[in-house]
């Protein structure tokens, strides 16, 4: 499923996970523009599962080009439905019972059609292209691995002339609500309906609304809960709102919470905030980018062991069903588009600049009412320093973006994370300033400076604004020790990790940090010489979720911040 819950329960709906047949396709051009449906007739039909990645089959670990996926299924019901695909990595293009339907592009973003569906059995056919190129969001050779397949949930649910697309729900630390439904009217008739939206059995709001043929409209209403329960970390407060548009009905699930900064601090519902983090990438070595959710609960719950109150969502849009048991346990989260490491041309050009802002869409329709996400993130170590290429002019792209994001929303904080420090040329558009360092890592000092000073002068030269250490960390093998404590030891990656925890904690311009990274993760094979087992190594834990001495050191560190924020000690 896409979430934890069913957000269309009055719609009749088949979840289409389980065996799909697959073919790959070594020969095939990547933009091929019309390509041939095979008619999966041909030898080498293999049956594999959806969600899933391509890379769990024999033979297809390093796989990388085009394959396609059949699925035939029988329907109780005929007429307009809506296919919606949870992700496929990395493009797609999707035909229904021969009738091509389209294509999406993106590894983590869910995308939908508005198809009939046949009395009695259908077909899909997805084409499925998990190769990259420079110019792609994420580029071709990044520190994951660019698994390839339908990664998350395909539902087809049926929908009537109009139905609800989607909601967008800001809940206030005062209990106003305001609710947004966006309305699609697919018929070629003007449609009245009453518009419906409840929350709990107390506050509702109700009006007719006129729908134009073809056209999606946005109606706002406005509820108010008493007494308002704030979410929270400590007490993560679920609201439900109940939309209905004449027969369908729409459930999204929301929190009362307000982020924000004051000068250097961080506040969560006006109480000052320091986040103790985890970056977490969706990997494990038996599937890949397509974690199931029992996978994904007990992260959460070792995540949670760890006492973080935050993760990364490093570097991509995460699961839906992630982020509603983020939402459940009261885990922050920093949500990122992967705009990864790009140059200051490809910052600065199209197509790469463009596909950004799309992605940044695509992953706010999606995710917005997660109370858990609190940072909405550009990108990650991109060349905003613009040493090399002095003549481009990053500074309209990244203003585009930042403009892009807060129209798109206002009730988050928007930043991007660099690894430029006092290079960086565009700190002054973020809200937060996020930064990347690896000192005692890859190098001994940043011109010099250790952390402490790294800091102090990052805080002297944004005074005004909170500091989040995003990402730092050591490679620490699994069971690799070392009685000197030297690197990839798990003694070096523990004692470096906690005392860089500790000089974060001396620098009142520091908000916060995340550890890189929760669990050992596999990366391209193109960075294999310089990843020891083609992995990278940084986890607290290792790929099967493995403590390492790491984690323990950081558990009970955390543990005692949490205590010292809280005010137990
Ligand atoms: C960078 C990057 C991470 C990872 C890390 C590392 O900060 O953002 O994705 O590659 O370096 O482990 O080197």
């Amino acid at each position: 499923m896409l979430g934890l819950y069913d957000r269309t329960p009055s719609r009749a709906k088949l979840v289409l996970d389980g065996w799909w047949q697959f073919l790959a396709d070594p020969d095939a051009e990547v933009e091929e523009k019309n390509p041939r449906v095979p008619s999966f007739a041909d030898e080498g039909i293999l049956e594999v599962t959806v969600p899933g990645v391509w890379e769990t089959e024999l033979g297809f670990e390093d796989y990388q080009g085009v394959a396609w996926y059949r699925k035939a299924f029988q329907t109780p019901f005929a007429g307009p439905c809506l296919l919606t695909f949870g992700a496929v990595a990395y493009r797609a293009r999707v035909w229904l019972n021969d009738a091509y339907l389209g294509e999406h592009e993106g590894d983590f973003t869910s995308f939908r059609f508005l198809a009939e569906l046949l009395q009695g059995e259908n077909e899909i056919v997805v084409r499925v292209d998990n190769r990259h190129t420079d110019e792609d969001l994420p580029k071709a050779i990044v520190d994951w691995y660019p698994y390839g397949g339908i990664t998350r949930s395909v539902i087809c649910e049926r929908v009537g002339d109009t139905y609800i697309e989607r909601l967008q729900i800001v809940g206030h630390v005062d209990g106003r609500v305001d609710l947004t439904a966006y309305l699609h009217n697919r018929s070629d008739s003007v449609k009245t309906l009453m518009l419906y939206g409840e929350v709990g059995d107390a506050m509702s709001a109700q009006r007719s609304v006129t729908l134009l043929p073809g056209a999606t409209t946005a109606e706002s209403l406005t509820l108010q809960i008493e007494p308002p329960q704030l979410w929270s970390p400590q007490d993560p407060v679920l609201y439900e709102a109940i939309v209905a548009l004449g027969e369908d009905v729409y459930i999204e699930r929301f929190g009362l919470r307000e982020i924000r900064t004051d000068g250097q601090q961080l506040l969560l519902n006006g109480e000052p905030l320091w986040i103790r983090g985890v970056n977490r990438h969706e990997d494990h070595p038996d599937w890949g980018f397509a974690l199931p959710d029992k996978i994904m609960q007990k992260d959460i719950d070792i995540i949670l062991s760890l006492n973080c109150n935050a993760v990364r969502g490093s570097h991509y849009p995460n699961h839906p069903t992630f982020l509603d048991l983020c939402d459940e346990n009261g885990l922050l989260f920093f949500a990122e588009v992967p705009g990864w490491q790009y140059s200051a041309y490809q910052l600065s050009h199209s197509p790469t600049v463009d596909k950004l802002g799309r992605m940044l869409e695509e992953m706010v329709a999606e995710q917005f009412n997660h109370p858990a996400i609190i940072f909405w993130s550009l990108h990650n170590e991109c060349d905003t320093e613009v040493y090399r290429e002095p003549d481009l002019d990053v500074r309209t792209a990244m203003e585009g973006l930042f403009r892009l994001a807060r129209s798109l929303d206002s009730s988050r904080l928007i930043t991007y994370v660099s690894h430029r420090y006092w290079h960086d040329k565009h700190l002054d558009l973020a809200d937060v300033v996020c930064l990347n360092e690896y000192i005692g890592w890859y190098v001994d000092d940043i011109e010099g400076a250790d952390l402490p000073a790294y800091l102090q002068r990052m805080a002297d030269l944004v005074p005004d604004k909170p500091i989040l250490i995003t990402e730092f960390g050591a490679e620490g093998l699994d069971g690799v020790h070392s009685l000197s404590r030297r690197k990839w030891s798990e003694e070096h990656q523990s004692t470096h990790i906690t005392s860089q925890i500790e000089d974060m904690r001396e620098n009142p311009h520091v908000a916060g940090c995340f550890v890189w990274q929760y669990c050992d993760i596999n990366v391209n094979p193109a960075r294999a010489i310089r990843r020891a087992r083609s992995m990278n190594n940084k986890g607290l834990v290792d790929e099967y979720r493995h403590p390492k001495m790491a984690f323990h050191s950081v558990a009970s560190l955390f543990e005692e911040l949490a205590d010292e924020d809280e005010g137990r000690l």
